[in-house]
């Protein structure tokens, strides 16, 4: 194991840093001890119209869930995103907009950013949206999905966001779970070259679902899409129509803000629900002290806005605190493996927030395309989405960041609203695939599968004793789902689902989630310990590991590998990998069955669909569920045919 490994906190950054170990631990201290006191103070990092005086109130009580955060404060979020920085900072700018083309970009002061997020809101409230009503925003990355969502914040109607890659089918359900009558999207989207028609995609949802009344469209690339006059707006001519003039909406601090769907282990996705104070408290203070956010840094994150990260650390953590931020349009691959850091050189990008994923694709690819460029601005390096491999961590740290810049690996979850685990760059030391220590105020513990806490060292399920100001507060429409998913496994606790390993410093190794841990003649191992294994190999680019049924372990472990660009698979590669594991882990980690597989079945998200992997490892061909969501729903067949018999 790698937790031997670590890489202390520099003198340099413990100065520079908001918080050094020292003031870390006071912090944390207090903010557990007093709930209260802390979170009252910290809550007034944002403006409120009328201030709170009542700051917890939570019950994890499985017969009455129920969390509310600055109950009685009112506040508006898109005037604390935008209107509270003109004063100070009009002429900053409030978004870098980098296009596909490398060739295309442009900024935004905040200045702008308030005059469009204004004439936005008034084309809503223009075509009849009214606080509290559902907006669909099925957008590409430009910056007009950002002002769609706050725009309406502005106005109180609440956004669900559906990522702009998801099928008709998806949006459909989306918008009709959520009763959306207005769903603004784009004529096309471009990524990697390539044009998505996201208008001919929702108006083929909407021949599937009830909803959808108004259809406002943005044009991005011009190209001919069809249209119905009677529904369909252009928002280039609405915005004509309307004033800049918008005086935000006094929301109270436990209305709605936002609905975002997540898929569950079962089910239909679920909508989770994240409210207006408390979120802003939250996703603004992790924002700054995660990433070490200081004023004039550039700042960006790669995410889609169609998933959580994009709304609190594109949109509204950075925005609140008056960061600039950056919207990428494009893919980390296009025109060639090297963009990332050309965007990076081109905009002088100071903190990059990026997933593990798109960290091994890039080294799969070599490090020729990282060393032709500067990179020389980045001060601070982050991941988010799954457990980082060391190796990948190391490749990030050493070959990307110079050695010069921290990683943050932050753990959190759509239903946490921001960050709750995770190193703060000048107070704890890393260690890689560790996502370190607790978020001031987050309260995390290991239960066995009774439910019994595992304290200091050892493995169980993750689960948090207490609320933060960014919990989500119910399934849309479906108190009960929350409460049944969250709140009723481990009783007092709410359970993330994930698997997690403590050591002897406390520090947090999330293991994946905890349907993903295989159980091998009565050990329990997580499937991310063998992945982070396997792509540890010079040959491996990228792993994937399921349990299936195997005779006389009860589970086997079944691998899906995929090698370095120019690597040819054989009998020999496969008893090295082999031996390779049980010298990483032990011999009970040995693979049962090694798969050379071209491509992994990835949501459009970048995270592997385990489900369909573990079907195919099952030999159960029957039943692979629905593909359609996937990236490449075509590697599903290769890893079909190539299935390996092998116990
Ligand atoms: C923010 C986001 C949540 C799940 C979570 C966990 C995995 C996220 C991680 C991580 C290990 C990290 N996850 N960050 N695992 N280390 N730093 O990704 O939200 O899409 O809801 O996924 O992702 O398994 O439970 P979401």
């Amino acid at each position: 194991m790698s937790d031997e490994k670590l890489y202390p906190v520099t003198e340099a950054w413990k100065k520079r840093a908001f918080v050094d170990r020292a003031q870390y631990d006071e912090m944390y201290k207090a903010s557990v001890e007093d709930p209260d006191g802390f979170w009252g103070e910290h809550g007034k990092r944002i403006d409120w119209i009328k201030p709170f005086t009542r700051v917890k109130n939570t019950s994890y009580d499985p017969h009455n869930v129920s969390i509310k955060w600055f109950e009685d404060g009112t506040l508006n979020v898109c005037a604390n995103c935008v209107d509270r920085h003109l004063e100070t900072r009009g002429d900053k700018v409030a978004i870098i907009w980098e296009g596909d083309d490398p060739d295309d970009h442009k900024h935004i002061t905040y200045r702008e950013l308030h005059a469009q997020v204004c004439r936005f809101a008034n084309v809503l409230k223009a075509n009849g949206v009214k606080k509290g009503d559902r907006v669909t925003i099925y957008m590409p990355m430009v910056p007009e999905a950002a002002y769609a969502m706050l725009a309406c914040a502005r106005i109180g109607a609440v956004h669900s966001v559906v990522f702009g890659g998801f099928s008709p089918d998806s949006l459909a359900g989306r918008i009709q779970d959520c009763d959306s009558k207005f769903v603004v999207t784009a004529d096309e989207g471009v990524r990697g070259g390539r044009t998505i028609p996201l208008k001919a995609n929702t108006d083929e949802a909407l021949k599937k679902c009830a909803g959808g009344e108004k259809v406002l469209v943005v044009r991005r690339t011009g190209n001919d899409v069809p249209w119905d006059p009677s529904r369909d707006l252009w928002l280039h001519e609405e915005t004509e129509k309307v004033s800049d003039d918008c005086p935000p909406e006094e929301m109270n601090a436990e209305d709605p803000l936002f609905i975002l769907y997540t898929s569950g282990s079962t089910g239909k996705p679920k909508g989770v629900m994240h409210t207006s104070g408390g979120y802003l408290v939250y996703t603004s203070m992790t924002h700054q002290y995660v990433f070490d956010y200081h004023e004039d840094d550039i700042y960006w994150c790669t995410a889609d806005v169609g998933w959580v990260t994009g709304h609190s650390y594109i949109v509204y953590g950075p925005l609140a605190n008056g960061a600039t931020t950056l919207i990428f349009e494009g893919v980390p691959n296009y025109p060639d493996a090297s963009r990332f850091w050309q965007v990076v050189d081109k905009h002088k990008v100071n903190i990059f927030y990026t997933a593990p994923t798109a960290i091994r694709a890039l080294m799969g690819a070599g490090d020729d395309y990282v060393k032709k460029t500067d990179r020389s601005s980045l001060t601070l390096l982050g991941t988010v989405g799954e457990p980082i491999n060391p190796e990948a961590w190391e490749w990030y740290y050493h070959v990307v960041g110079e050695e010069r810049s921290p990683i943050v690996d932050t753990w959190w979850q759509t239903e946490t609203g921001g960050i709750l685990i995770s190193p703060l760059p000048g107070a704890i030391d890393q260690k890689p695939g560790s996502a370190t220590l607790p978020f001031f105020g987050v309260q995390p513990a290991l239960v066995d599968n009774e439910g019994n806490e595992i304290k200091g060292e050892g493995q169980g399920n993750l689960v948090m004793l207490d609320s933060w100001p960014g919990q989500m507060r119910t399934v849309y429409g479906d108190h009960d789902r929350f409460v049944q998913t969250y709140f009723s496994t481990y009783l007092g606790t709410y359970f993330t689902g994930d698997g997690c390993r403590r050591d002897a410093d406390g520090y947090y190794w999330i293991t994946g989630r905890v349907d993903d841990v295989i159980n091998v003649s009565g050990h329990r191992m997580g499937t991310a310990e063998v992945e982070s294994a396997l792509v540890a190999h010079p040959k491996v680019s990228e792993a994937a590991v399921v349990g299936f049924p195997h005779d006389l372990k009860g589970q086997g472990i079944y691998c899906y590998v995929t090698l370095m660009a120019g690597e040819e698979p054989d009998e020999a590669l496969t008893q090295e990998l082999r031996q390779w594991v049980r010298k990483e882990i032990g011999p009970i980690a040995s693979p049962d069955v090694i798969q050379y597989a071209p491509g992994l079945p990835k949501t459009r998200s970048g995270k592997i669909m385990r489900r369909i992997l573990r079907k195919i490892a099952e030999d159960d061909f029957s039943n692979l569920g629905d593909t359609s969501t996937l990236a490449d729903p075509s590697v599903v067949d290769n890893l079909v045919s190539n299935r390996q018999g092998g116990r």
